[in-house]
């Protein structure tokens, strides 16, 4: 390899929510920043990127609206596909009429099923042009592309003032014996037995304290139950809401990781699929957990199986907390996927 920067092109067609955006935005900056890569982002929908990232224009990646009809462009050293986006088909003949084809990576979703390990890093030769595209899996088990986690993720938080953040946000300063929780959801039709259960279990001596990001409600409270809107947070400010809170609801992908960074009991709603095919990768999540058994029950309820129990969730809420304190311990040892993402790519650029 030269020593110029490795030139990168990500293509993100964003399919619905913020995911899509969400893990191209973060692997891109971190591949900008960390690796000093030349890294531009095509992107066919701009809004949620505006909400991730107000200042994605300041740099130091180049996004580009993915225009149609396509323009032209001088394909990139590697060109990272998202969630089996497919580049436009003349930027893919174009790779192909490169003295040396580029790297090509299909990024795919997370997931904890056992086959992602055996998957990982799979060629796939295109059927008709001289190119072969990598499957990337991100992952938790050994073998699989990893987890994104940024190299200044422990100096964050351990500079953060959690006072601050709250009085920015009118947030009262924590009462005595409140449980602070933070709430990101699809619309979950066990949201309401929730609400009855937390307004039940609060107390004076125990108030529960509900942030709900991105949320158009009013602030209300139910007896010691207080639920209360934030904005929807740039990205890196919404780790600071995960490190505030004593428990997070989190869902789809990129949250779920940051809520294991953030080394605090969390709740997940997976991303729902046809013919329950999520409840699959909830289980395989749930396998590989320390804490699986005793998240299991609340976890499916909240994924629509089974009703909701909350007091017995609430009951296990300390034994938690150290287990995923261990927990974020252990995923955070094997190389972050962006650093594993760019070894992989100069092993074959030598
Ligand atoms: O938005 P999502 O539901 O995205 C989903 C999933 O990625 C799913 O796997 C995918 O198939 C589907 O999109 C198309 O949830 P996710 O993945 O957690 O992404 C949300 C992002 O928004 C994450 O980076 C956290 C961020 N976020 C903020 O930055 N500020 C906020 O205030 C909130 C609530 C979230």
């Amino acid at each position: 390899m030269t020593n110029k920067p490795t030139r990168c092109d990500i293509f993100c067609a964003v399919v619905d929510n913020y995911g899509d955006a969400a893990v191209c935005w973060r692997l891109a900056y971190q591949l900008a920043t960390e690796h000093g890569w030349q890294v531009r982002l095509w992107i066919d929908d701009l809004a949620p990127l505006r909400q991730l990232a107000p200042d994605f224009a300041a740099g130091p990646v180049a996004v580009f609206p993915w225009p149609t009809p396509w323009p032209g462009a001088d394909p990139a050293d590697v060109v990272i596909e998202a969630f089996a986006c497919e580049p436009p088909p003349a930027y893919v003949e174009a790779m192909a009429s490169r003295a040396r084809a580029p790297i090509w990576l299909n990024l795919e979703y997370l997931s904890a099923e056992t086959w992602v390990a055996g998957s990982h890093g799979l060629p796939s030769p295109h059927p008709r042009l001289p190119l072969l595209k990598h499957f990337y899996f991100p992952g938790f088990a050994a073998g699989s592309g990893g987890l994104l986690r940024e190299r200044d993720y422990d100096a964050r938080r351990a500079g953060f003032d959690e006072a601050a953040f709250r009085a920015e946000f009118a947030l009262p300063p924590r009462l005595p014996g409140e449980l602070t929780v933070s709430l990101f959801s699809y619309a979950n039709p066990a949201l309401p037995e929730l609400i009855e259960a937390w307004s039940r279990w609060a107390t004076p001596e125990r108030p529960v304290r509900v942030l709900n990001p991105g949320s158009s409600e009013a602030a209300r409270s139910i007896g010691n139950l207080i639920l209360q809107p934030l904005p929807f947070l740039p990205q890196r400010r919404y780790d600071e809401l995960l490190w505030t809170c004593d428990l997070n609801f989190v869902r789809g992908e990129d949250s779920f990781v940051r809520a294991q960074w953030a080394a605090k009991p969390f709740v997940w709603q997976i991303y729902p699929q046809a013919e329950d095919a999520h409840l699959a990768k909830l289980d395989a999540f749930l396998a590989i957990h320390p804490a699986g058994a005793a998240l299991r029950p609340f976890w499916l309820a909240w994924n629509g199986v089974g009703r909701l129990d909350w007091p017995e969730f609430a009951a296990s809420l300390p034994g938690l907390e150290a287990q995923s304190q261990e927990w974020a311990k252990t995923l955070a040892r094997p190389p972050d996927l962006a650093s594993g993402l760019v070894k992989f790519c100069r092993e074959r650029l030598k």
